[in-house]
């Protein structure tokens, strides 16, 4: 056939016309517009776990988008406070946030649901939960607030922190100020305490001051480097209150809506790489740092069974109060619960079994 013919043929049967269309410089430009957002984070860049997961997910975009997507990220109190991060994404200063929702309770107890909440789940448990309904119930929450939330990072269960002599018994909390995140500060207050709200990057300066009395923030990688073992040396575990609490990166709805269907579908691609490197560099990183800290003076010590036993069920009864406060609270904490049952069913059978088994293993030297 000769070039003549052949051209004639296709454009005949349409095929000219369908290529010059797919082949239009303007609807490629279209696909990977130029877009440029600011992220702030709750956390401060020393901290470069926690801190490093936003940065994670914002490289991973822009290595997706051939740098057409941007998103430049910020520390606490670079743009805006800390604990204020997803309100500025509320009201449009930022594009997004990488935080912990729990920081929000103060205008619904439903957000300590997202992050973590005392006597919860476990970090294992928290993914399966988002991942099977319970990141909707988020979600559905947060959208009258203009705003959407995608899972990215979770810590592993917490050290309970610092505290400057030993706690034995309930009555040895009693009248303390200490920072601590989350729903934990009502429990707390039931046991005598006066829980503080405060940034991880200002908690150091608090417990230096005597501003505070004791603090817990995450666990020995970043507990490390925030140096609390040189004004507390009482290091207690676990955090009762944080079994596997996650982050979250806080979009604009509005703004993440409006992103086309491939961008928004990179955004949760990132989201969901930095959710699981965090925990996996936690995991990789807590043993070397906890190591670090016994040999600077920080003496490891477990919660005894009675504030254990009691905290949970001073919990429960804020669990009570919170479910007729907060009908969003209601909806989405008894949804967490009837999963908690079955996670616990489910992981006491062949986990726990395993890892128990290999935890003797160590403990007799076999390991
Ligand atoms: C805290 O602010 O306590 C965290 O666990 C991140």
């Amino acid at each position: 056939m000769d070039r003549r013919h052949f051209f004639k043929k296709a454009t005949a049967a349409g095929i000219g016309a369908a290529a010059a269309t797919t082949l239009a410089a303007p609807a490629i430009a279209q696909e990977q517009p130029k877009i440029t957002w600011r992220m702030t984070s709750s956390f401060p860049k020393s901290l470069d776990i926690i801190f490093g997961a936003g940065n994670e997910l914002a490289q991973i975009v822009r290595d997706a988008t051939d740098g057409n997507f941007n998103i430049q990220t910020y520390a606490a109190g670079e743009l805006v406070p800390g604990l204020q991060a997803a309100d500025a994404v509320a009201n449009g200063t930022v594009e997004m946030a990488h935080t912990c929702s729990y920081y929000y309770i103060g205008q619904d107890p439903a957000f300590a649901l997202g992050t973590a909440i005392p006597f919860g789940l476990n970090a294992r448990m928290t993914n399966a939960w988002f991942a099977n309904g319970g990141n909707d119930l988020i979600n559905e929450f947060l959208a009258p607030r203009g705003l959407y939330a995608l899972p990215a990072g979770n810590s592993g269960t917490q050290m309970g922190g610092w505290f400057r002599k030993e706690i034995v018994t309930i009555d040895d909390l009693k009248g303390l100020k200490m920072r601590i995140a989350g729903l934990a500060g009502q429990v707390m207050t039931k046991v005598g305490v006066t829980p503080q709200q405060i940034a991880g990057g200002d908690v150091y300066a608090a417990l230096e001051k005597g501003t505070i009395d004791a603090t817990e923030f995450v666990g020995p990688y970043d507990d490390q480097k925030l140096g609390f073992v040189k004004v507390a040396k009482y290091y207690y575990y676990p955090a009762w209150w944080e079994g596997g609490p996650a982050m979250h990166a806080f979009f604009n709805l509005e703004k993440f809506n409006a992103l086309p269907k491939s961008y928004q579908a990179i955004l949760k691609t990132a989201c969901a790489s930095a959710n699981t490197s965090m925990l996996a560099n936690y995991d990789a990183h807590n043993a070397i740092a906890l190591r670090k800290l016994v040999a600077e003076g920080a003496v490891l010590k477990p919660f005894s069974k009675e504030i254990m036993e009691t905290c949970f069920k001073a919990a429960q009864g804020v669990y009570a109060d919170l479910s007729e406060k907060s009908p969003a609270f209601k909806k989405i904490y008894d949804h967490q619960q009837a999963f908690k049952k079955d996670s616990y069913l489910w992981a006491q059978v062949a986990e726990y079994s395993y890892d128990t088994f290999m935890m003797m293993q160590q403990r007799n030297g076999a390991l």
